[in-house]
């Protein structure tokens, strides 16, 4: 079997996707997410302009080899831009195999290791009142983990709280929209809102909470102690990482678990964090981070540190993604929880996916590679659109990490 094409097509039913689609001369097909949040066409240009051409007469069963072709090959390794082309094209390959083999892509990972994904919801509101019936609606619809998020009194937005509490969408315009943060207002705020929630809904609700990371180390510390009445399943980014070792403040100083990776890229960005076990969660993904081979790669090395993977699931990662996630996520033996923001109708539509929400857990599909297309018909009828994520500053007009 040969590769004969990839198509690199770019979608906004709603929000920007870009999906790559492989085509072999044996008539099957793969697809992979390559979206990268306000920078697509980034990707889809280094896909069009320096993948593609390579991919053309490979044997799509070297999955490995060709990882290591468009790592090592490109001369200039990691980076969000070239790792998210090189796992579109491994997530493809991954689901062409499952169905040359005729398994679901668990089935080759190594078979089920759990009977469900345990997923979180986004629960966001400005005030703690609005909180408590936002994490309702979660726990009604059988939720087991809950992100909480909160307004901040004194600002006028917060990272996670938004207006629309089903399809939260940070990426609004096409030039950033600036955020105001206040890191004294944040923390003076966001224990009693915990505090509200876990009196309301008692021990057994996994609580989370994203930094989003805007603090300090020591700061990170302090709110992670204020936190531990809470017993919180994690606080997630609470420091910018690319320091790994400005973890190790942190641990000195709080028992509230750490999650942190959306923005990693390869398993070079958590080496030290997870060897040094100064986290509790690794949260690395499919598109971000080199495809279904090279997460794997990530959560073995974890799993050898009492690290579990915590999987970033936000809308931007379209059903392409999530689908391939929820293989990984079933087969391996160190998964914690993995994010679930529910995508739009339109989005659900342009990919038709097998994944199915139940009782608190997601379920990958049982169909042949990765149980998930897209209808490039009707993706067509979406043209791009540009939108960007918004920047922060400090009430003194000093940029801010968002
Ligand atoms: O800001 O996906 O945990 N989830 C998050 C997300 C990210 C967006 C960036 O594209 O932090 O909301
Ligand atoms: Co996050």
């Amino acid at each position: 079997m040969r590769i004969t094409d990839a198509k690199v097509i770019v979608t906004c039913p709603g929000r920007n996707f870009v999906t790559l689609k492989i085509v072999t001369d044996e008539g099957v097909t793969g697809v992979g997410d390559a979206t990268l949040n306000g920078r697509e066409l980034a990707v889809a240009a280094y896909l069009t302009e320096h993948v593609v051409p390579a991919l053309i007469g490979r044997d799509p069963a070297r999955i490995e080899d060709t990882w290591q072709y468009l790592y090592k090959g490109a001369y200039w390794r990691r980076g969000p831009v070239t790792m998210s082309a090189i796992a579109a094209v491994d997530t493809a390959l991954w689901d062409i195999l499952g169905k040359v083999a005729g398994l679901p892509v668990y089935r080759l990972l190594g078979g089920r290791s759990r009977e469900g994904v345990t997923v979180y919801g986004h629960a966001n509101a400005e005030t703690a009142e609005a909180v408590l019936a936002e994490v309702a609606w979660y726990v009604e619809r059988g939720y087991r983990a809950v992100r909480v998020q909160t307004g901040v009194p004194g600002l006028a937005a917060t990272y996670g709280v938004s207006g629309d509490k089903t399809f939260y969408e940070p990426a609004d315009a096409a030039i950033a929209t600036e955020a105001v943060w206040s890191t004294e207002r944040y923390l003076n705020t966001v224990p009693s809102v915990f505090a509200r929630v876990r009196d309301e809904f008692g021990p057994d609700l996994k609580l989370l909470h994203d930094v989003h990371h805007r603090l300090t180390p020591i700061e990170a510390a302090r709110l992670g102690r204020s936190l531990e009445p809470y017993a919180l399943t994690w606080m997630e980014d609470p420091v910018p990482a690319e320091l790994q070792e400005g973890f190790r403040l942190i641990r000195q100083h709080t028992t509230t678990p750490i999650a942190v990776g959306e923005v990693f890229n390869t398993v070079w960005d958590c080496q030290q964090l997870i060897t040094e076990q100064l986290i509790d969660y690794i949260r690395a993904t499919v598109v971000h981070a080199g495809g279904i081979s090279h997460l794997r790669r990530i959560f073995d090395l974890a799993a050898l540190h009492h690290v579990r993977s915590g999987s970033h699931g936000a809308t931007d990662l379209s059903p392409v993604c999530m689908a391939a996630a929820l293989h990984v996520d079933i087969s391996i033996p160190n998964f914690g929880l993995q994010e679930y923001m529910r995508h739009t109708g339109e989005t659900d539509a342009v990919f038709p996916h097998g994944y199915r929400f139940e009782n608190g857990y997601l379920l990958p599909s049982e169909e042949p590679g990765l149980g998930v297309d897209i209808d490039e018909e009707l993706a067509a009828k979406y043209p791009y659109q540009p939108k960007a994520l918004p920047v922060n500053r400090l009430e003194d007009g000093s940029m801010h990490s968002w």
